[in-house]
């Protein structure tokens, strides 16, 4: 049956090219706070490729949250990712946090803002405070350092900095196909947080988003695989796109004299586990990939069936980007907030756009 392989082919790739990540969570000194609490969240999962476009700032605007998280200067800040919002996309998505071909160099960004809930993202003026590339000695990216922290990614928050209000643009970038031109991959939050604390430096020198990079940067147009597995075919150490990260010991201006209250507060709600698959071998992925399609046609129906009854038996209702169906989905099939969407067969979500 020769329509059959290619069918499972054609299923196959289609789950490989859908491997993105969305920046989703922080953590403050270790403590989680709430699921997309304080985020401007992506409308999807896909990537931006053209550094060109508003969307480099913060990706296409998904929902907004009313809240701002108040971290204080010098804190060691987590940024979680994700395949879809809330982790995995499936049970045992081998593609959460973030398909493993994703290799690249994460940074965050931060932009002074009056009023982090409410202000614009264009326009703003924007310095680098942490970044990682490509380790020459392990041979591993920033991503490699996520996918093995489970979706984490940490950097400390400079001490020196003001406090007040902020945006936070994390950006992860994905260079599988970054040999093209426009085949890099950006993947990018931003999150509203007010830095407490008794510093008074403002960053130092800024950039803008879009302007900050261009297509044919050396760290944005390039090709992973030469030199076995060397970031580049002439032996370059991989060049971080974006200005090098600010430094507390590097200051040299201080335009605005700022009172803080000595109590520092953190906002810490309590989040929910994230359970996360281990690492699986490149073998065990193509055998989970063959044996989800097999069963996609058959499972679905049963499923189908089963869901309804739940509807109708359960008045449960599914909070906001939480999962509200899917093969052998057993919990609430409608939703509090938004509706539920499906995004295949294995997962459906409540969202609100
Ligand atoms: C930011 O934190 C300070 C305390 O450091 C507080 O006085 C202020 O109200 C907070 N602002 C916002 C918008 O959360
Ligand atoms: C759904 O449940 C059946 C029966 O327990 C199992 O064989 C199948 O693998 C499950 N499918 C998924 C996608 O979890
Ligand atoms: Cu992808």
């Amino acid at each position: 049956m020769k329509f059959t392989v290619q069918a499972l082919l054609a299923a196959g790739l289609a789950a490989t090219a859908h491997g993105h990540a969305i920046f989703q969570k922080l953590s403050i000194n270790g403590a989680e706070q709430g699921q997309l609490v304080g985020f401007r969240a992506p409308r999807s999962n896909d990537p931006i490729m053209d550094v060109k476009s508003n969307d480099i700032i913060c990706q296409v605007p998904g929902t907004t949250s009313s809240s701002v998280v108040t971290v204080p200067a010098g804190a060691k800040v987590g940024t979680y990712w994700g395949h879809v919002i809330g982790g995995e996309q499936y049970p045992g998505d081998v593609d959460n946090p973030i398909a493993a071909s994703h290799k690249g160099p994460i940074a965050v960004y931060l932009a002074k803002v009056d009023n982090a809930a409410t202000t614009a993202s264009t326009g703003l003026k924007w310095f680098k405070v942490a970044h990682e590339g490509f380790n020459t000695g392990t041979k591993k990216w920033a991503v490699d350092t996520m996918i093995d922290n489970k979706g984490w990614w940490e950097f400390t928050l400079p001490s020196c900095l003001a406090p007040g209000n902020y945006l936070l643009r994390a950006e992860l970038i994905a260079l599988h196909s970054a040999y093209d031109n426009l085949g890099a991959q950006f993947y990018i939050s931003c999150a509203q947080i007010n830095i407490s604390g008794s510093g008074t430096y403002n960053g130092g020198s800024t950039v803008s988003f879009p302007g900050a990079y261009a297509q044919d940067d050396a760290g944005i147009k390039i090709s992973i695989y030469g030199n076995s597995g060397q970031p580049d075919n002439n032996g370059r150490v991989y060049a971080i796109p974006g200005p090098a990260p600010m430094s507390c010991s590097g200051q040299t201006n201080n335009p605005t004299t700022t009172t803080t209250k000595a109590a520092t507060t953190t906002t810490t709600t309590k989040a929910t586990t994230t359970t996360t698959k281990a690492t699986t071998t490149a073998a065990a992925v193509t055998t989970t990939k063959a044996a989800t399609t097999t069963t996609k046609a058959a499972a679905t129906t049963t499923t189908k069936a089963a869901a309804t009854t739940t509807k109708a038996s359960s008045g449960a209702l599914q909070t906001l980007y939480g999962q509200c169906g899917g093969v052998n989905w057993t919990g609430p099939t409608a939703c509090a907030v938004g509706r539920c969407t499906k995004y295949n067969d294995y997962y459906s979500q409540c969202v609100n756009y």
